[in-house]
């Protein structure tokens, strides 16, 4: 009996034996909204964070957390590393951010409250964090709001300006979108913190909020949150470039279970396409207790999206 216990552990040093990971990926504290990026060959995921009580009946989101694999099933929790105290002019919830790199700089762009005061009448505003490293330290890069509910008018709502997602060309050209009711979006400056140009806003079909837009061959995508039927789904548009027009191409998803928000994030990584969702199927769990999940995602040969599939078992891991 010895002897074979010592043959199967011999065979099991040789044999790498692949292992899922598990749905939802972070399970020791709630997480929404994810937005991967993969740098030097590991994933950083940056999330918002619930802190809502099982009674509670809105959002409460106090910072915005750090994650980072290398191979998409063991999460490293690097803590939380910006909060809208890090922003002067800012208060209230931290709502759904993106972090992309650029020049060996990381901007971290955020949804979170404008004060009242000389520059803001209040509502949703986007803000800007900067940082040699993808875990920070970061600080507020322009020390004022970067968009401010003002500078939109479309919709009457005040926090129509959440859920910034920023995409960077081949040719260099960044844009940022955003958007609640409508997507909004306009160029950015090499400097990734300003506005290079006019703000621009459309309504892709259902389109409600949480836009991702990135490429893939030839193709621009437009992935969004929107509510076709409620609780939210996951829909999508392609064009021939970043400024459009999207064609609507259909849902990639369909509501997610005890939860009625969903927030899309795409990764390629080692050659495999993820898609980064959050659920509320943690014990306690609910549409302000979240928690982020990943898929596997697959294209059909004219580039459009398949159906994502939402497991349990999540995806093994990457190599
Ligand atoms: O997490 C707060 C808000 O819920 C986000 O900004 C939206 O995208 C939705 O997920």
């Amino acid at each position: 009996m010895k002897l074979l216990a010592y043959w199967i552990l011999i065979l099991c040093t040789f044999i790498s034996v692949k292992s899922y990971g598990q749905n939802p990926i972070i399970q020791d504290v709630f997480t929404a909204d994810p937005a991967p990026i993969v740098h030097n060959d590991t994933v950083f995921l940056y999330t918002s964070h619930d802190t809502a009580t099982v009674e509670a009946t809105n959002y409460q989101m106090k910072d915005w957390l750090v994650f980072s694999s290398t191979d998409m099933v063991n999460w490293t929790n690097h803590g939380a590393k910006l909060s809208p105290k890090s922003f002067s002019w800012a208060t209230g919830d931290a709502y759904a951010a993106h972090c992309i790199e650029r020049n060996g700089k990381f901007y971290w762009y955020v949804s979170t409250f404008h004060k009242k005061n000389k520059n803001s009448n209040g509502g949703a505003a986007i803000g800007v964090a900067v940082s040699d490293s993808p875990t920070g330290p970061f600080k507020d890069a322009i020390g004022k709001a970067l968009i401010t509910n003002e500078m939109t008018t479309d919709n009457e709502h005040g926090w129509d300006d959440i859920d910034p997602a920023v995409f960077i060309d081949d040719d260099g050209q960044a844009y940022l979108y955003w958007g609640n009711g409508s997507c909004k979006w306009a160029k950015l400056k090499d400097n990734m913190v300003e506005l290079d140009g006019p703000i621009h806003h459309f309504k892709p079909k259902h389109f409600i909020e949480g836009p991702w837009v990135y490429k893939r061959k030839d193709l621009y995508y437009l992935v969004y949150a929107s509510a076709g039927t409620k609780p939210e789904m996951i829909e999508y548009c392609t064009a021939k470039s970043p400024e459009g027009p999207w064609n609507y191409q259909g849902i990639i998803m369909g509501n997610v279970p005890n939860c009625f928000t969903v927030h899309p994030g795409v990764a390629t990584f080692k050659g495999k396409d993820y898609f980064f969702y959050h659920n509320g199927t943690l014990p306690t769990g609910g549409s302000y207790r979240r928690s982020i999940c990943v898929d596997y995602m697959h294209y059909n040969e004219d580039g459009t999206i398949r159906k994502v599939t939402q497991t349990k078992e999540g995806v093994l891991s990457a190599e």
